[in-house]
């Protein structure tokens, strides 16, 4: 989970092409669907800080570890919600 984390961290900065701070629906170029944008932005400002970005991460992360373990083995990642999260990632 902290790996997954620092990992989003740093691709958040990459994505943050005007370094404003947040990422916008371009700048994360298809990761998320609309739909999952508004679901990940409570605040409803259509772009997504990285607490809101990291909040996604981990509820994805969550979803792919159902054993709880705090960690994905290569099973877990092969799996629907596993896959999500990598998408996620890269
Ligand atoms: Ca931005
Ligand atoms: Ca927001
Ligand atoms: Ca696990």
């Amino acid at each position: 989970m902290a790996e997954a984390k620092k990992a989003g961290s740093a691709l958040f900065d990459r994505l943050d092409r005007d370094k404003d701070g947040t990422l916008d629906g371009r700048e994360l170029r298809g990761r998320l669907s609309a739909k999952e944008l508004a679901a990940a932005d409570p605040d409803k400002d259509g772009t997504l800080t990285k607490d809101e970005y990291l909040a996604v991460v981990e509820q994805r992360f969550k979803a792919a570890d159902p054993d709880n373990d705090g960690t994905l083995d290569a099973r877990e990642l092969r799996t629907k919600a596993g896959r999500a999260l990598v998408r996620l990632l890269q």
